[in-house]
């Protein structure tokens, strides 16, 4: 019955949270969440700079509109600002691309005019759009979202920019690598040359714009949790192995190892756990191995890094109604995003910064953002290295050679054990058969063997959302569901939710 049935769920991220949430509300009691480190939250995680909060994970609710679960509930909660709440704000449909004012500056240390910048950021957008089609014309499951925009951008550009001094298309090229480089970062990828073309349109927006929670994201978990009975989390206890179908034992046909060596019995097991740490442990965490078909598809998803890096000033080097600042290199007209040299030039990848708004609570902090290897490498250097760097970097571009920053905070995802990386994003050769094979319970057949074994949830499982909270909640919640219409078909005791 619905009482004894238990659940093990691994991972105490959003996605195991949300289908621990659903289940417990329908009437499971035995339910059981095993979480590696001794927080919950997993890749929602807020920490503070000085005195103010700022996000290390997640930022920003996507498309905070009614048919966003993170919206529903942030708004449930009382977490959000009332601008985010209004109409107007839930109606605005920006896909995907909030309507920053920006700050452009070149390594030569001046500020680029909106000339030189305007058609280069139109001609990019135009171009990246267009990259979303190929999904619904049948897929272009070789190329490469990198090679699309290049070539068009290569071909556009000698025709529209031809009476256009050459001075100010090589600069409008420039502008371009660092457009790479914003889009490497939103999709957490090393470079836009290893996003699949043919699944890139699988991504889906929802209208609104954009907004943050002004107290932290991890607010959303808390209110979660004090809605769950206390003692549902096992922290500091990583699950080593899931092993399934045993058919020797019928009763004991899955148990779930622990690293300390405690062994749980349970009926079902949600694994939560990131692609990124799927990738570098899948045949060790599941006992007999996967099926070839979900490996592939773990290989094909791509799960890059991108990293925060904050950085405090006392005074502003950016206008007042900036909210975001670009770092444009002016050797870059080949439309690079790559760096030559990573141990020397990491910094050349990180693309500028967004600025923590409002002034009067956060003073003058930026938030930098750096994906890929280099973005990897920073994670190794020591804080005072990173300093370094930053302070060079944005001296070179301010032309300001004693601009100081106050202190730094970074994210440092890729080391980080349990994820091993940012997001999840489509692979060269992905297709929305990937997603579906990530997300298909085992076993697969309906043999003798229980059905509903081991359940996947988490972002990297959301055939549209993946690599957001939103697509999280939603997965772990799929999860519940698939498990609730299963008992309420074999159990009408259940109650219908
Ligand atoms: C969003 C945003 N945002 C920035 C950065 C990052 C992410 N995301 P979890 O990892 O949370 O939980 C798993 C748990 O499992 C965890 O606690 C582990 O410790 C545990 N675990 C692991 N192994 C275990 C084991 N063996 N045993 C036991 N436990 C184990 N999302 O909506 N807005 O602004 C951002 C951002 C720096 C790192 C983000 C954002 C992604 C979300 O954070 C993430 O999806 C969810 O939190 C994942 O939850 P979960 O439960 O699945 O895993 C146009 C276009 C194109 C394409 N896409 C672009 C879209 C934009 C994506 N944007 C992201 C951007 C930022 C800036």
């Amino acid at each position: 019955t619905v009482m004894d049935t238990r659940i093990v769920i691994v991972g105490s991220g959003i996605s195991g949270l949300s289908a621990a949430h659903k289940l417990i509300k329908s009437g499971f009691i035995n339910v059981r969440i095993l979480e590696s480190t001794a927080r919950s939250g997993g890749r929602v995680k807020t920490g503070r700079l000085g005195d103010n909060v700022v996000e290390i994970g997640a930022n920003w609710i996507h498309g905070p509109s009614e048919e966003n679960p993170v919206f529903r509930l942030a708004r449930q909660y009382g977490l959000l600002d009332p601008e985010a709440l209004t109409p107007e704000n839930q109606a605005l449909d920006i896909g995907g691309n909030p309507p920053w004012v920006p700050n452009m500056f070149s390594s030569s240390g001046r500020r680029l005019t909106p000339e030189e910048f305007e058609p280069a950021e139109e001609m990019f957008g135009k171009v990246l759009n267009e990259s979303s089609e190929f999904e619904s014309k049948g897929g272009e499951p070789r190329a490469t979202v990198g090679e699309y925009i290049r070539s068009e951008v290569k071909q556009q550009a000698a025709e529209e920019w031809k009476d256009v001094d050459t001075k100010t298309r090589s600069t409008r090229l420039c502008v371009i690598s660092n457009m790479f480089k914003v889009n490497c970062c939103i999709n957490g990828t090393h470079s836009l040359d290893e996003v699949g073309l043919g699944a890139y349109g699988l991504y889906k927006t929802l209208p609104g714009l954009d907004c943050t929670f002004p107290r932290g994201y991890e607010g959303l978990i808390e209110n979660l949790m004090s809605e769950l009975p206390e003692g549902l989390v096992s922290y500091n206890t990583p699950v080593k192995c899931v092993h399934w179908n045993n058919t020797e034992k019928r009763d004991e046909a899955l148990t779930v190892e622990c690293d300390d060596g405690e062994r749980i019995a349970a009926d079902h097991v949600i694994v939560t756990v990131p692609l990124g740490y799927l990738k570098k442990h899948h045949s060790a965490l599941f006992c007999p191995p996967l099926p070839l078909h979900k490996i592939h598809s773990i290989q094909r998803l791509g799960f890059g890094t991108n990293n925060k890096i904050f950085v405090e000033f006392d005074s502003p080097w950016w206008d007042a109604d900036c909210e975001v600042i670009h770092l444009v290199w002016d050797d870059e007209d080949e439309i690079v995003d790559q760096v030559p040299d990573i141990q020397t030039s990491w910094m050349k990848k990180l693309f500028g910064f967004t600025v923590l708004k409002p002034t009067e609570r956060y003073g003058y902090a930026l938030c930098g953002w750096i994906a890929g290897h280099e973005s990897e490498y920073m994670e190794t250097l020591s804080e005072q290295e990173v300093t370094h760097g930053i302070t060079q970097l944005v001296r070179r571009f301010t032309g300001n050679p004693t601009l100081t920053p106050k202190r730094i905070l970074r994210s440092q995802w890729f080391h980080d054990p349990w994820t091993c990386g940012s997001y999840t994003f489509p692979g060269k050769l992905c297709s929305a058969q990937d997603l579906k094979n990530m997300m298909e319970p085992l076993p697969k057949k309906r043999s003798q063997a229980q059905p509903l074994q081991v359940l996947f949830a988490g972002e990297a499982t959301h055939h549209c959302f993946y690599s957001t909270v939103h697509g999280a909640v939603l997965t772990g919640w799929r999860e519940a569901d698939r498990l609730i219409s299963h008992y309420s078909n074999v159990s009408p005791s259940l109650p219908k939710s």
